[in-house]
């Protein structure tokens, strides 16, 4: 059987999810089924993603009747299936499941759209028979019996008034798919910010947990198939109850930020920092071994002390935060878990030790299954 075209994470679970399969389809109908469906797509050359695929198989296998019939429709009014067309097509019939009410209003809007644009391709295709029609008509009949002058003109009259009825038509349907096109477009830049909006972390401006979980998983997956190392930070400042005790929730938030930003500047391209929580900071890194870890880790520690924290409206010194760190690196048969949870013994082992310091998983002070509670 041809296999599922490969490369991105994430397909295997997406391979037959939302689609008509039938659990019980046999291998034979379903191994010619993918065969026809490649053929299909070979044909138009359209090229064999995933998204493309699902909408072949489901087509050639008849079994999503409205995807069959649009398809068919498409296909009589001579539709060329470019991608913005698959795109459409796959949009509509195979919607990923709603991540938040936000995000899924917009895709409702978007699939409002986009079947008005299917719709209108669909009318243009009618309308370009219905006018094909009328010229064909009148070539048979010019071809055929000798007609008389005032049958000619009449049939002159009849194809010219189809051809202004047509050019009207297509006007009216070039401004209505341009006016789709551009409304579709706006509402994939507010669904992109939205998006953006649900991963962010609102008081720090970084990644919040949702995208750190999703980007250590994305990490992990990456790691195990190319066999590169992945390393894990997990920062928490120290004693920052007392600071909040001492100077207020607010001044606090406004050291939450510093922290924030000087995690950020102290890691660079692929490394994602993110704030896991309260006043927790993770950060995930692709390509990099415990060792050179460490030393970002250090960084980070030191750049966090040297800042010297002042109240912006008062001038008052509140003194400087100090942050505890943990370090581990990706294992084999790691899940983000597993993971996280080294990196936590590490952080908590750094606090038991006396804080503002980094500790990784192969360091002594490392107790596994240690307390995690510390004084
Ligand atoms: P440790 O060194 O053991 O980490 O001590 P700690 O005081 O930092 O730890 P603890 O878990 O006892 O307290 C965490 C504090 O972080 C308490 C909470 O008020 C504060 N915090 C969490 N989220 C926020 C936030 O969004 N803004 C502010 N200002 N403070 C926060
Ligand atoms: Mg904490
Ligand atoms: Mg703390």
């Amino acid at each position: 059987m041809p296999q599922p075209p490969m490369g991105v994470r994430g397909e295997a679970r997406r391979w037959y999810g939302g689609t008509v399969l039938q659990p019980d389809i046999t291998k034979d109908r379903a191994q010619a089924f993918a065969q026809e469906a490649f053929g299909w797509m070979s044909q138009r050359n359209i090229p064999p993603t995933p998204e493309n695929f699902e909408l072949a198989y489901n087509f050639v296998s008849g079994e999503h009747t409205e995807l069959k019939r649009a398809i068919e429709a498409l296909i009589s009014n001579g539709c060329k299936f470019d991608a913005s067309v698959m795109m459409i097509l796959h949009q509509r019939y195979f919607r990923t499941p709603k991540e938040d009410d936000a995000v899924a209003e917009l895709g409702e809007k978007i699939t409002r759209e986009l079947d008005s644009v299917l719709h209108i391709l669909e009318t243009a295709g009618r309308d370009h028979s219905a006018y094909g029609k009328t010229l064909s008509h009148a070539s048979g009949e010019l071809g055929g019996a000798k007609l008389g002058e005032a049958a000619i003109k009449n049939l002159i009259d009849q194809v010219i008034g189809a051809t202004r009825v047509m050019e009207a038509r297509s006007k009216t349907l070039e401004v209505q798919l341009q006016t789709s096109s551009r409304e579709v477009n706006e509402l994939r830049v507010r669904l992109e910010s939205v998006r953006q909006e649900s991963l962010t972390d609102q008081l720090t401006g970084i990644p919040n947990r949702k995208a750190f979980d999703k980007a250590l998983q994305e990490s992990i997956e990456s790691s195990i198939e190319t066999g590169e190392p992945l390393s894990l930070v997990m920062c928490d400042i120290d004693h920052f109850k007392t600071f909040n005790d001492t100077f207020g929730h607010l001044t606090g938030d406004q050291v939450l930020r510093l922290v924030a930003l000087t995690v950020k500047q102290n890691v660079k391209g692929q490394d994602i920092a993110a704030r896991y929580g309260g006043e927790e900071f993770a950060v995930v890194l692709p390509r990099t071994t415990l060792r050179e870890a460490i030393t970002v880790g250090d960084q980070i520690r030191r750049a966090v002390m040297s800042k010297e924290l002042m109240k912006r409206s008062s001038g008052e010194h509140l003194g400087r935060v100090t942050i505890s760190i943990g370090v581990a690196a990706v294992r084999n048969g790691d899940t983000t878990h597993s993971l996280i949870e080294r990196a936590d013994g590490c952080l908590y082992a750094a606090k038991r030790n006396g804080r503002n310091r980094v500790i990784c998983e192969s360091d002594p002070e490392v107790t596994p299954g240690a307390e995690t509670q510390v004084a």
